[in-house]
């Protein structure tokens, strides 16, 4: 049946990621095993084509998109290694394993209990405002700030479905002083991550984690383009 099938596939990659685990150690393949890494090598390719279109998004993009994203490069290379799911995404289940979070919504599934392809909305959608209140602990920036975020409309990409790339309009609020700008962003699916490039006098940007249960709420880092950290913040739908 179907689940004898899945069941099949999954050895196969697992008995893969073992053979390309050998193979990196120099040891030659043939027959069964040869077979088994090309298997794992063409999800491999896959993966590889994602991470370099996510190069080229990143770098078209510029900001901190691409320094939070090669993350998931570091985290394929631990899943061939073996060294468990840092950063990336857990399939839960009897038989917890890992995907990248390259691999989460981008509708092919990768984990035994297809997992990475059942929870696919995105929070962030058009139309949706987004506020909290900054208190800045370092950056300089010390008069409490409110932001409101309203995506203006959001692109899932079939040739990159599994990030959601994001047009929102800012307004930072210091001391009854107003500031609106545009920027750009996405959401990672694998990470459950709305992430805001860093825009106006400022020069924040916002990454913003949803706990997979309340998507009216999520908890954030305000961040400088350099990544260094300047405040905690959690946003709020409304
Ligand atoms: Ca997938």
């Amino acid at each position: 049946g179907l689940g004898e099938g899945s069941n099949m596939r999954s050895l196969l990659l697992l008995l893969g990621l073992v053979a390309l685990a050998r193979f990196s150690d120099g040891q030659q393949l043939f027959g069964w095993a040869g077979m088994i890494a090309a298997r794992s090598d063409s999800n491999e390719i896959r993966m590889q084509k994602l991470n370099q279109q996510l190069d080229g998004i990143a770098d078209a993009i510029g900001g901190i998109g691409g320094a939070i994203e090669t993350d998931d490069l570091g985290a394929r290379v631990r899943k061939l290694t073996g060294n468990g799911c840092d950063g990336e995404f857990q399939c839960g289940g009897d038989a917890p394993e890992c995907v990248s979070t390259l691999a989460v919504c981008d509708k092919q599934n990768d984990c035994r209990n297809g997992a990475d392809e059942t929870d696919c909305f995105t929070p962030a959608g058009p139309g949706t405002a987004w506020s909290g209140v900054i208190q800045w602990s370092s950056c300089s920036a010390t008069p409490e700030t409110s932001v409101r975020i309203m995506v203006n409309s959001n692109d899932r990409p079939d040739f990159f479905p599994s990030r959601v790339w994001l047009e929102a309009t800012v307004i930072m609020e210091q001391g009854g002083e107003y500031e609106t700008k545009t920027t750009t962003g996405f959401y990672n699916f694998g990470k459950k991550r709305m992430v805001f490039q860093p825009v106006g006098t400022l020069n924040v940007g916002i990454i913003c984690d949803f706990d997979g249960v309340d998507n009216a709420r999520c908890e954030g880092t305000v961040v400088k383009p350099s990544l260094q950290k300047c405040a905690d913040v959690v946003l709020v739908k409304k």
